[in-house]
């Protein structure tokens, strides 16, 4: 049996890539009864029909999975957001890095782009308050070419997704990357993207310099609804040297007295930006919990 990557899923076909080039694959049929999904990012087994397609045998273990869209066995994710047009939404940007940290992906880096629209002040500051957390910050421009070296070096022999907010310039980074993506850019209204045409078809897209990309569609809403309350905290890095240590076990760093949590807000160690979005995200779970219980 041969191995391979699935790096795009359209209706009933699998394009698997392996060492020799792009095979088209069909699913043996019992994937289909048991429920199990192969998403693109899998690697599997597959075996070699006649006519040089494939039909895959077995799906190998998954390192990790992201949901909306589905990807597979990412290296790592980057959080684009724009320094300016549209403003930075520290809230959303927050959601992304919590979905990315719940998501278990292994690597999160920050991307600041669009720096050609602000002064050294206002990418200082969006610099000091990500780079505080312990993530990594590029700044990027795709207009003067600022980071895009540093971001092509970031990327290499990895499988990145692209995630952030739309309109901050996630597929024009990627042309920069490499013009011969040729993706769309531009298309801010979200109507058109909810369209019938728009298929969230996640595909992982060969980079010149070896590696794989996908590029999503800037959603503005998503679902945190399946962290589990108590959990949530350990979704924010700098939050964890004080999660041991509050008055009363299960603490969920809101309401309670003697919370250690809180009490870094208090001195600075924690921003309160950050805060604001756990307590923010902590209601919004806690609400849906409520509404299927
Ligand atoms: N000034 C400036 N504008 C940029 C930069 N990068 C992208 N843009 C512009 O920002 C707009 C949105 O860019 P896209 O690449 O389509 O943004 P996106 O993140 O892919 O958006 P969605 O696909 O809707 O999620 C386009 O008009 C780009 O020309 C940049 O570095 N500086
Ligand atoms: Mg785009
Ligand atoms: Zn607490």
């Amino acid at each position: 049996m041969e191995q391979g990557k699935v790096i795009k899923n359209y209706n009933s076909f699998y394009y698997v890539q392996d060492a020799t080039g792009l095979v088209t694959c069909k699913l043996r049929g019992r994937f289909k009864k048991d429920r199990c999904k192969v998403v693109t990012g899998d690697e599997v087994g597959f075996s070699r029909l006649e006519d040089q397609s494939g039909v895959i045998e077995t799906l190998l273990p998954r390192r990790n999975l992201l949901r909306r869209p589905s990807v597979a066995n990412i290296d790592q994710v980057i959080v684009t957001f724009a320094a300016a047009e549209p403003d930075p939404h520290p809230l959303l940007v927050n959601r992304f890095l919590v979905l990315a940290e719940w998501s278990e992906i292994p690597e999160i880096v920050l991307c600041l782009n669009k720096a050609d629209l602000v002064d050294s002040a206002g990418r200082q500051a969006a610099l000091a308050a990500y780079g505080e957390i312990g993530y990594r910050v590029i700044v990027t421009s795709t207009k003067n070419g600022e980071g895009i070296d540093a971001l092509r070096e970031q990327l290499k022999n990895r499988v990145s997704v692209f995630a952030g907010p739309s309109g901050a310039g996630k597929s024009s980074l990627l042309n920069a990357l490499d013009p011969a993506l040729d993706l769309r850019t531009g298309e801010i209204s979200s109507k058109i993207k909810r369209g019938r045409h728009t298929t969230r078809l996640a595909q992982l897209l060969p980079l010149a310099g070896g590696g794989f990309i996908v590029d999503t569609p800037g959603f503005s809403s998503f679902e945190l609804e399946k962290i589990e309350p108590l959990r949530l905290a350990g979704y924010f890095p700098e939050f964890r040297p004080f999660l041991t240590g509050c008055r009363y076990r299960g603490c969920t760093h809101s309401h309670e007295p003697d919370c250690l949590v809180k009490q870094a807000v208090a001195e600075g160690q924690i921003q309160a930006v950050r805060y604001d979005a756990y307590l923010n995200i902590l209601q919004e779970i806690a609400e849906r919990k409520r509404e299927y219980t």
